[in-house]
């Protein structure tokens, strides 16, 4: 990915963000950029990204935190991208636990089974490692993430997810905060119920070996443009299991090993 030159001019960049933001904000499915811009680098796709980002600050909203994903094998294999991507989170993403997720609002929503890390001091990369991620971490809390790619049939390559802002869309937060040293992070278990039937399982080490080896990789990624983790960062460390596709009306629970249960209902 360290391709620091961009092929797209920036009007194509701008328009891009817009056609993909739009697909966000209306729900609506287009087909991957890469179809039509195959000379497009790593470069412009997180350029295409940013300025999504940039456009919502604009209108007002806040970044409320940033998301890895494609971070376990279960994901990379379900989605066929063998390297893991980041995104942002938008203050209109958030659900509280035990919240409601408009179902029409959304396009092919899936859930996935993830931890959150809060840092209460910055992370820079390079060079940043699991040991400066645990020193730098305020507490980790349970989280869910509902992706929703904007790509029709949820198919896409890598650079086109990395512009499409790597299919963020909404998050649950909650359950119980516990700090690094009390918990087994690699061992931690965690249970995905979709209407009370399990549906997948998994421990935190499926996230690149340990959890906090995916927030290292995000100082690290984020280094390469010259962007750091501030304190205070929320950040979703990616799917610990395949992701789950859900429909209007269903609900979820995601039971943690240590850490409670977050749910939610799809209306
Ligand atoms: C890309 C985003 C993946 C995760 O946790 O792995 C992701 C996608 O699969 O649509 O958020
Ligand atoms: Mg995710």
């Amino acid at each position: 990915m360290n391709e620091p030159k961009g092929n797209l001019t920036q009007s194509q960049i701008e328009e891009l963000a817009i056609h993909l933001e739009n697909a966000e904000l209306q729900a609506f499915e287009v087909t991957k950029i890469t179809d039509d811009f195959p000379s497009m680098t790593y470069q412009d796709a997180f350029d295409i990204q940013w300025e999504i980002r940039r456009r919502k600050e604009a209108r007002g909203n806040k970044i409320v935190g940033m998301k890895m994903g494609l971070t376990s094998w279960a994901k990379m294999s379900q989605m066929g991208v063998e390297h893991p991507c980041y995104g942002f989170l938008a203050d209109y993403f958030a659900i509280p636990d035990g919240g409601e997720v408009k179902h029409d609002e959304l396009i092919h929503p899936k859930i996935e089974a993830e931890l959150a890390f809060v840092t209460k001091a910055p992370l820079k990369g390079p060079g940043c490692h699991i040991g400066d991620v645990l020193g730098a971490t305020d507490f980790v809390m349970p989280a869910v993430e509902v992706i929703d790619s904007r790509y029709k049939d949820f198919k896409f390559d890598l650079k086109s997810v990395i512009a499409d802002n790597s299919s963020s869309s909404r998050f649950i937060t909650g359950g119980r905060m516990a700090d690094v040293a009390d918990l087994d992070l690699k061992n931690l278990g965690v249970v995905m119920e979709v209407n009370g039937e399990v549906v997948a399982t998994g421990a935190g080490a499926a996230v690149l070996g340990h959890p906090a080896a995916s927030v290292a990789m995000l100082a690290n990624m984020l280094g390469e443009r010259g962007e750091a983790i501030p304190a205070g960062t929320f950040i979703m460390i990616g799917a610990i299991t395949a992701a789950v596709q859900v429909n209007k009306g269903d609900s979820f629970c995601v039971r943690y090993q240590d850490l409670g249960t977050l749910t939610g209902k799809f209306v």
